[in-house]
């Protein structure tokens, strides 16, 4: 499903303490305006895990040595020729204040409140195996930052 597309990789960090999550409303450049988990693109050299850390305390204060892969999101925009590969992660053992950034204001959310209509329209889709731990591989084609077109989601046993 993937073909031979050009790829850029992506972190998204999700943290839990009893029933709520950690969003983080972000505040400039892509996906301005939705809520989401904590994140951004690789540095040179970096490893996956390494970015997940880095990009969490840069957004949100928190650190965590125990950030879990849960699943990888593709997602191709038709008017784009590079395909995002997302690694999501998440852990509830984490470190440190929450502190909002440049980037994110970071706010706790019950998870029966998890405000879907502000966030990314993949996300519900996705978020049921977040939620029960259950490993995820997702394929995404939007048309705009709106609107998707095709998609498959499936449980995997291993990342
Ligand atoms: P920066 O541009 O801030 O990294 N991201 C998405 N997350 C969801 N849930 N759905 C999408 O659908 C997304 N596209 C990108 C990955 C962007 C951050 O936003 C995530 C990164 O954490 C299209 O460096």
């Amino acid at each position: 499903i993937v073909g031979n597309k050009a790829k850029k990789l992506f972190t998204l960090a999700f943290i839990r303490r009893d029933n709520q999550v950690l969003l983080g409303l972000k505040k400039r450049g892509f996906g301005v305006g939705k809520w989401n988990g904590f994140g951004g693109k690789l540095n040179p050299n970096e490893t996956l895990i390494d970015a997940a850390q880095r990009e969490l305390e840069e957004e949100c204060g928190l650190r965590s040595d125990h950030l879990a892969k849960m699943g990888v999101l593709y997602f191709e925009f038709e008017d784009n020729p590079v395909l995002m590969e997302v690694h999501v992660f998440q852990t509830s053992d984490f470190t440190g204040e929450v502190k909002e950034s440049e980037e994110m204001k970071p706010q706790w959310y019950d998870l029966r409140d998890v405000p879907f209509s502000r966030m990314w329209p993949d996300d519900v889709f996705w978020w049921p195996y977040l939620l029960e731990e259950r490993k995820f591989t997702g394929y995404f084609k939007y048309k705009d930052q709106e609107t998707i077109v095709d998609y498959v989601i499936e449980e995997t046993a291993a990342l």
